[in-house]
């Protein structure tokens, strides 16, 4: 039956121009990390409902990681938080990643949960405070080569709650000064992502509050310094698209923590309530790899990391983060079907509904069938959700009992 149905989304696609092979290769090419800190039990401020069967140690985590990656193909590394992961061998942790068919992914330090840093971490007034938080990205750096993992992925609670509270221009000035010994440390083929979000925990004011800061900061800093998009960290109705574009067309695109969020930063499964947004983020994307030879051409999708960050605080955790790989596969693979030569004339003729409907028709396909022969030709799971329901992995780790790791 499956094979049908492709065979005629297949003659569909060719009608239309579009290079099935090309598509199918670049889904292939789609790799999403999952966070560790998502298989963990978490919560809101209000209840952390604890589950059972939830990874009691890293080593745990990374298993559970390793599942998805298992079912979908296309999650193939755990990007993991550090002191929340810290081990005594990151060798041994590396080699269980190994073991299990993943690698380490971004390195997350975290420079948001001491009491230190109440007021700060590396913009902190305090000096002996921002010295703690650059040794701790120090260690992560050195933790990243233990793991071999080329990433270090930034995220700054730092900011403050009332006007007069601290002073901007001093605390900007601090955080560029703590990031350049961060980039210092970086081999040549490492990079760091700067992760922006313009409130929470902070409600005023927040030290890397948009894009522009962090892009600012990655452009001072130099090529191993890339913008980190997270997908529920912008106010409402801001064009995540645009802002993606821009910094491909910069070559500062370092990668996204993907989520969906209905009012805040709410880290839901992604594309559960932003399909559509997902979708032409992925198009911009598609498009400016597309565009490869020109001069200000985008990184290849290769060199984006794409990770999700999200917190299932009601639902179970893995195959929550499978719904979300095959949601970020769903919405590329219709990206990818977005007929760029007809989209070119369209906005040559200036002819904006053309144009609007060249984007529109690829987002309405159903890529189902293509998705399924994707992950058959992969060894992956043609329905990765069914298959890790009828796995038992669900029931076996029920032996774990409650009281995960956070
Ligand atoms: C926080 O809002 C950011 O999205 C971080 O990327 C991430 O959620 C955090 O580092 C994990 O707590
Ligand atoms: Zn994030
Ligand atoms: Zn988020
Ligand atoms: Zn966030």
């Amino acid at each position: 039956m499956s094979d049908k149905q492709y065979a005629l989304f297949e003659e569909q696609q060719k009608a239309r121009g579009i290079d099935l092979e090309k598509v199918k290769n670049k889904i292939k090419g789609l790799e999403v990390e999952t966070p560790s800190w998502g298989f963990g039990d978490s919560g809101t401020r209000f209840k952390v409902f604890e589950q059972e069967g939830i990874p009691r140690d890293p080593f745990e985590k990374i298993e559970d990681a390793a599942q998805v990656h298992k079912f979908t193909g296309s999650s193939g590394a755990a990007a993991i938080h550090i002191p929340w992961d810290k081990v005594d061998d990151y060798k041994a942790l590396k080699s269980h990643a190994e073991d299990h068919g993943i690698a380490i992914g971004a390195v997350n330090p975290n420079v948001f949960q001491d009491d230190d840093y109440k007021f700060g971490s590396i913009t902190n007034s305090d000096p002996s405070i921002r010295k703690k938080a650059v040794d701790h990205l120090l260690e992560c750096v050195d933790i990243a080569k233990e793991v071999d993992s080329k990433a270090i992925s930034l995220w700054f609670a730092d900011g403050t709650n009332y006007p007069g509270q601290a002073d901007f221009r001093k605390r900007k000035n601090w955080m560029h000064e703590s990031l350049q010994t961060l980039y210092n440390a970086l081999d040549e083929d490492m990079r760091m992502l700067i992760e922006y979000k313009f409130f929470e925990p902070a409600f005023y004011h927040t030290d890397l509050a948009d894009w522009g800061m962090a892009f600012n900061m990655a452009n001072k800093l130099g090529p191993k310094a890339d913008v980190l998009v997270d997908t529920g960290h912008h106010p409402q109705a801001a064009n995540i698209e645009h802002i993606v574009a821009y910094l491909l067309d910069e070559k500062k695109l370092g990668g996204f923590h993907f989520n969906s969020r209905k009012y805040a930063d709410d880290d839901l499964i992604v594309a559960a309530h932003n399909p559509h947004e997902i979708f032409l983020i992925m198009q911009q994307i598609v498009a400016a790899e597309e565009d490869g030879g020109d001069p200000g051409a985008a990184r290849t999708a290769g060199n984006i990391a794409y990770m999700l960050d999200q917190c299932h605080n009601i639902e179970p955790k893995i195959p929550a983060m499978i719904r979300s790989i095959m949601n970020v596969q769903n919405l590329y693979a219709k990206a990818c079907l977005v007929n760029l030569d007809e989209l070119r004339e369209a906005q040559e003729k200036q002819d904006v509904l053309w144009a609007e409907e060249v984007v529109r028709e690829a987002y309405e396909f159903d890529v189902t069938p293509l998705l399924k022969a994707v992950r058959e030709e992969m060894g992956a799971a043609p329905e990765p959700m069914k298959a890790y329901r009828a796995s038992g992995y669900a029931e076996k780790i029920l032996k774990r009992g409650k009281g995960g790791a956070g």
